[in-house]
């Protein structure tokens, strides 16, 4: 792999792959890239690797012969075997989808042995009817964009990692009187929106996450977050196609009813809700997926309040909360630390700092000062909606209000250059999706990150006692993070982003030990994570324990009910089938191996 920029290949574009870049985002896709190479000290490391790693349980005879299998169904062309070194690099838009890019685990720990594509849901059910009959664990991934949570890994090392996307990235409908979608598995929020305009629907708008490669069906069974009105878009999806472990595909509320014409425009349907099954769960594959759309609010305008005390978090919280719960404050607001405002930028700590550790405090000063937003501590990010004299009625509250907190200071939009960052929050809050986000993992030469993401009420004294013991975990393992409030209506996630050098081991390791320091911490003064990476997912499942543990129970009775075979996502979210329990598969403290002592034999499966 060369260093030099100018030999960098272009990034694939929409519409020659599904999970291209939309080509109004070259630009920005050539300098992410080009920092991500310049920042590599190393070359990309190999994985050595000349067979399959299997999976504990199958012999390499039974999957050869459940391999060529699958190869009749799907094709030679639509089975990928993982048995050559793997080359671990690549970067946001052009990853692997054998293991974790980004991984905090050894490169070589949560690994698929093969990749398989379907084209429909025919082939998918076909897919899982295979993995029954050879117990063979399999993990599906739509596009394995999940980064920071464990990319496209599977949790069973030598699984069959589903690759849904590849092939099944169909947007099914959009609907320009309802506001709605219909979308699979291999539908970006970039092809979305691209499709949006093309048809020239300037009336209706779609949410994005920070970064807009991910699948919207990915994203929103992860329960992923946005920046408009729309921005929690599980509680916007409506209706679910799902393959069931055991081969039966479902669809879900009104897409039961044969012919019905409410699918995506009444969530419910009839009966219990099962929609929450699918979501951070292993008890169902789903194929395609149901979203509502926003109207376009007929104008927006962005808004920067920099603060410049780190006391003025909380006081800054307690205002937020009342104006976020009344939508004076309309989408879920942005606060941000002043380092990584900095970080932010894509430039190497070194540029700023040569000595050990984090950047002493005289130098975040320092820094952020030369910034746009100007000396601060932290940084508000949001947006306001409607037409000019509707957005001034709620910006001059919100004026009213942040400037209660001494020395706060609207920076003027007008005054921030082009490039800078806040335009790229400007897209997101607009629903326009982009690409700068990740950014600040050229922090560390192999930068690549992980989140610990505690959810908390929307209050001064949650914000700083979470803020306070991810600083003192920080000093600690001597790792750099950036901290990043997303407030939602009546709570905030707190993202903290810890960034490490993937290929120094001791970098890993101290990132592992932060992060399960911070969750024992929060969970000790009630606080627990609303998503984590696979690696940390036992850890988390384990904090909500209440009455005995009564959720996991119920979850594996699910589990037991719906897949006796095990074959779906073991461990995901921390649920384990009963073939694997009582075996040393959970990872936690003390306990990073991602293998347990194999899994119950052939005689306690189910014929199907
Ligand atoms: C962000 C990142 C997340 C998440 C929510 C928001 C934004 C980062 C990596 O996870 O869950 C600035």
């Amino acid at each position: 792999m060369s260093s030099s920029s100018h030999s960098l290949p272009d990034t694939p574009t929409l519409p020659n792959t599904h999970s291209g870049i939309p080509t109004r985002l070259l630009d920005k896709a050539k300098r992410a890239k080009t920092l991500i190479w310049q920042g590599r000290k190393v070359a990309a490391s190999q994985i050595p690797r000349t067979e399959p790693t299997l999976p504990q349980g199958i012999s390499r005879s039974t999957f050869n012969k459940a391999i060529s299998e699958i190869t009749q169904t799907l094709g030679a062309e639509n089975v990928e075997l993982n048995d050559k070194p793997a080359v671990d690099n690549g970067w946001y838009m052009e990853h692997p989808n054998t293991h974790d890019m980004m991984h905090v685990t050894d490169a070589d720990a949560l690994v698929a042995s093969a990749v398989v594509y379907p084209s429909s849901t025919a082939e998918v059910q076909a897919i899982v009817l295979w993995a029954n009959k050879h117990r063979m664990p399999i993990f599906p991934i739509s596009m394995g964009r999940n980064l920071g949570y464990g990319g496209a890994a599977p949790r069973v090392r030598g699984s069959i990692v589903i690759d849904l996307g590849k092939r099944m990235s169909q947007i099914l409908s959009i609907d320009p009187d309802d506001y709605t979608c219909l979308v699979e598995p291999g539908v970006s929020f970039y092809a979305l929106y691209e499709a949006i305009q093309a048809k020239g629907y300037t009336h209706i708008w779609i949410d994005t996450p920070d970064l807009g490669g991910g699948s919207v069906i990915g994203n929103t069974l992860d329960r992923g977050v946005g920046y408009t009105p729309y921005g929690d878009h599980w509680a916007v999806h409506s209706g679910l196609e799902v393959v069931l472990p055991t081969g039966e595909i479902v669809r879900t509320g009104m897409g039961a009813l044969p012919g019905s014409n409410t699918w995506q425009s009444f969530p419910y349907g009839f009966g219990p809700i099962q929609d929450g099954l699918f979501s951070q769960s292993n008890l169902g594959i789903v194929t395609k997926m149901g979203l509502a759309l926003m109207p376009n609010p007929g104008g927006h305008e962005s808004f920067m309040y920099a603060f410049a005390s780190p006391a003025d978090l909380a006081p800054l919280i307690e205002i937020i909360r009342p104006l976020r719960i009344a939508n004076i404050l309309e989408n879920v607001a942005q606060v941000r630390s002043a380092e990584q405002t900095i970080a932010v930028q894509g430039r190497p700590k070194t540029d700023f700092y040569s000595g050990p550790g984090m950047l002493p405090d005289e130098v975040v000063a320092r820094e952020v000062a030369k910034l746009p937003c100007g000396p601060c501590a932290w940084v508000y990010y949001g947006m306001a909606y409607g037409p000019p004299h509707i957005r001034q009625y709620k910006l001059d509250i919100i004026h009213r209000e942040f400037t209660q907190i001494p020395n706060a200071r609207r920076v003027d939009p007008s005054t921030i250059p082009r490039d800078n960052y806040f335009w790229s929050r400007n897209n997101i809050a607009a629903g326009v999706p982009d690409l700068e986000e990740l950014l600040w993992c050229n922090w560390t030469p192999n930068g690549s990150h992980v989140a610990f993401s505690p959810v908390s009420p929307i209050r001064g004294r949650d914000a700083e006692a979470l803020v306070k013991l991810a600083r003192e975990r920080r000093q600690e393992y001597g790792v750099e993070m950036f901290p990043a409030f997303c407030v939602g209506l009546r709570e905030m996630h707190l993202i903290v982003e810890i960034v490490f050098d993937k290929t120094i081991p001791e970098a890993r390791t101290a990132a592992m030990g932060c992060l399960r320091a911070m969750i024992e911490d929060a969970a000790a003064l009630g606080y627990g994570e609303y998503r984590t990476h696979l690696a940390l997912m036992d850890q988390v499942a384990s904090t909500y324990s209440w009455n005995d543990g009564a959720l996991m129970k119920l979850n594996e009775r699910l589990k037991d009910a719906l897949d006796p075979n095990g074959i779906l996502a073991a461990g995901k979210s921390g649920i384990w089938p009963k073939r694997y329990r009582g075996r040393g598969w959970e990872m936690g403290v003390g306990k990073e191996g991602v293998e347990g002592d194999g899994v119950e034999p052939e005689a306690g499966g189910v014929r199907l």
